[in-house]
């Protein structure tokens, strides 16, 4: 038995030795120590023997078991230090590889120019408001101070949802709800998308982009509506930028006024971006209605206030020199790529 046993582990060591993965390791395992294993059959055998005899043979038996083990324990090291450094190999990164090309996105014209003029606004002093692009007739018009039958309520200038319920045509909206939840002094601009009933043609979308600014304080005048709107012209278009008021008719500001900046490519001299007259349309601005403050619990007496509003996509055209508005909204990466 003594010798049987000897040889089993012999066998076993040599079994463990040829086996070169975890799954072949795992098979000699049971062949040898599993519940039909060699040695398991052996020590079965045991108690046919004398009482002198088992406490020798046992202790032999439990060497070669704990040899058996020992010698799988190591070989598993060894098989998982070898399939270790197998994958270390295989998955090795050359940091020499050239990279993947990433294609860094970029912000649309639009926004670009937009951002650029909340920055402006921002640095001088504006907060940026928002408000919802589906409106009610009230914030929209009424509170504007829109003649009841003023042409730009009609059905063929206005998307209608319902009797009530409109895209806003333009941000104003915006201000009268601030105007509305905000004590003066308020200093705000109004970015965003803007809706009308317009057919597309080289100037016209029917969604398009405006930005419209508000001041209301005690002691407001005109004169701090052609100082703000100077300013904000020559950090736009550049230091030497002039600007002039021409007079004309918002309901919602009295008085209004369309307001031009010095051609910024040709500084005034004319040319083919100003159509010869060396001025370009900038904006149009005014003193808020005394009508609209009081929509907005805003005492008149008390309070005065300038608003201007500017078409962000007209701006973006002459910046980049672009003669059609529809290419803005196109999405041809050939076109937004060069911007
Ligand atoms: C413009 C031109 C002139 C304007 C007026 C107001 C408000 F709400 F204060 F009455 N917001 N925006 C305004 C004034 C807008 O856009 C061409």
């Amino acid at each position: 038995m003594q010798e049987e046993l000897k040889n089993i582990e012999n066998c076993a060591i040599e079994d463990i030795k040829g086996a070169r993965t975890s799954e072949g390791i795992d098979k000699v395992r049971v062949k040898y120590l599993g519940k039909k294993g060699e040695l398991t059959k052996v020590l079965r055998g045991m108690g046919k023997l004398s009482a002198e005899q088992r406490p020798v043979i046992g202790k032999i038996a439990n060497t070669v078991r704990e040899n058996i083990e020992g010698s799988i324990a190591s070989m598993i090291n060894s098989i998982k230090q070898e399939e270790l450094d197998d994958r270390l190999k295989q998955e090795v990164i050359d940091v020499t590889m050239p990279g993947k090309k990433i294609t860094l996105g970029k912000k649309h014209p639009i926004t670009q120019v937009m951002d650029d003029l909340i920055s402006i606004f921002t640095k001088m002093g504006f907060k940026v408001a928002e408000g919802p692009e589906v409106e009610s007739v009230y914030y929209n018009f009424d509170a504007l101070n829109a003649a009841k039958n003023h042409p730009s309520r009609d059905m063929s200038d206005t998307f209608y949802i319902s009797d009530d319920t409109i895209l806003r045509t333009q941000t104003s909206p915006v201000q009268i709800r601030t105007m509305e939840k905000t004590k003066p002094p308020i200093r705000i601009i109004s970015p965003g998308r803007c809706f009308r009933n317009d057919t597309p043609d080289a100037t016209h979308t029917p969604m398009f982009h405006q930005l419209e600014g508000l001041v209301v304080d005690e002691g407001i005048t005109l004169g701090d509506l052609k100082g703000t709107l100077e300013m904000f012209a020559k950090h736009f278009f550049g230091e030497h930028t002039k600007i002039k008021f021409r007079p004309h008719y918002f309901p919602f500001t009295e008085p209004s006024a369309e307001v031009d900046a010095t051609c910024f490519k040709c500084s005034g001299k004319g040319c083919s971006l100003c159509k010869g007259s060396g001025w370009i349309e900038l904006l149009g601005a005014g003193m808020v209605h005394p009508n609209v403050l009081k929509n907005c619990n805003i005492d008149p007496e008390v309070y005065s206030g300038f608003a201007f509003g500017m078409g962000i996509d007209r701006l973006a055209m002459m910046k980049y020199g672009i003669d059609d508005i529809r290419l803005f909204f196109e999405n041809d990466m050939r076109f937004l790529n060069q911007f």
